[in-house]
């Protein structure tokens, strides 16, 4: 009652201020991005804004990483895949990197019960064996809890590089044809996406970059060939609930060009 009072009186002052929840069932109204691909960039800067070592910026990206993932699922998408390291980041310096792959666990620690009943199924793409021991266990206990779900997909992009994962496809499809399962002729691009880390799930429709750089940096290079880009300059610890709802807004505006032309079609 009260809160209706306060929204007619907010009505007549002209300031109508939508909730976060008006805002998720208004865009669900209309297309949501079925896979949204998140390259999260800016958590040093961040940290160094404050006079904070790195990781710490790390680890505020880390609670950041809870917050979209509960909005993702509210808005109804159905893969969120986060580049949370790549196959680059090896060369950083190796406190950063042992902090860096503390993260998972302490992650799923914290939040794989809510993740849980979130009805959240949490996966990997990116070379699993390179990893440290305790990160895969926390990795895999979190897959094994979580297989039956069938709600949002988390797709986490550990350890992953496009073009390492464009080139081991090349060989498992080159090693195919030699023990004579293949022929050259049936090489297509449906073959090759059969071969990706991704086979299971549809390209990304949404691809956001945090943080003002404006390049893919080897992520779903193959994966992306169709998709829209969105990159910010707001820094992924600051990316909230509504940057995502900005984004799968700005989303809908731009789908909304296409008509009823096939995105191929209009380029
Ligand atoms: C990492 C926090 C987010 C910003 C980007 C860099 C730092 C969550 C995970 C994670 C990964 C796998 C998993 C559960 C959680 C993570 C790394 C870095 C390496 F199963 N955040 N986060 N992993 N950052």
């Amino acid at each position: 009652m009260l809160e209706k009072l306060l929204r007619k009186k907010k009505e007549q002052s002209g300031t109508i201020e939508r909730t976060i929840a008006d805002e998720i069932a208004l865009l669900r109204q209309k297309q949501i991005p079925a896979h949204v691909a998140i390259i999260m960039d800016g958590n040093g800067r961040w940290a160094k804004k404050r006079n904070l070592p790195r990781i710490a910026g790390h680890h505020e990206g880390m609670k950041t990483v809870r917050t979209i993932t509960r909005t993702a699922n509210e808005l109804g998408i159905k893969v969120l895949t986060l580049y949370a390291f790549s196959t680059e980041n090896w060369k950083r310096p190796k406190l950063e990197i042992d902090f860096l792959m503390k993260l998972p666990g302490e992650f799923l620690t914290t939040y794989l019960p809510e993740l849980v009943e979130q009805n959240v199924k949490v996966e990997m793409i990116g070379d699993f064996e390179m990893l440290p021991s305790h990160t895969k266990s926390a990795i895999q206990k979190a897959m094994e809890q979580t297989k039956q779900n069938d709600g949002l997909i988390l797709n986490f992009a550990m350890n992953y590089g496009s073009r390492l994962e464009i080139t081991e496809a090349l060989k498992d499809i080159s090693t195919l044809i030699k023990d004579g399962e293949l022929d050259i002729e049936d090489i297509d691009s449906n073959l090759i996406e059969k071969h990706l880390m991704t086979s299971h799930i549809p390209d990304p429709d949404l691809l956001i970059r945090t943080s003002g750089e404006v390049r893919l940096s080897n992520f779903m290079l193959w994966q992306l060939a169709y998709a829209e880009f969105i990159f910010t300059d707001v820094l992924w610890p600051d990316f909230d609930e509504k940057c995502l709802i900005s984004a799968v807004e700005e989303f809908q505006l731009r789908n909304r060009r296409f008509g009823s032309l096939e995105r191929e079609e209009s380029i």
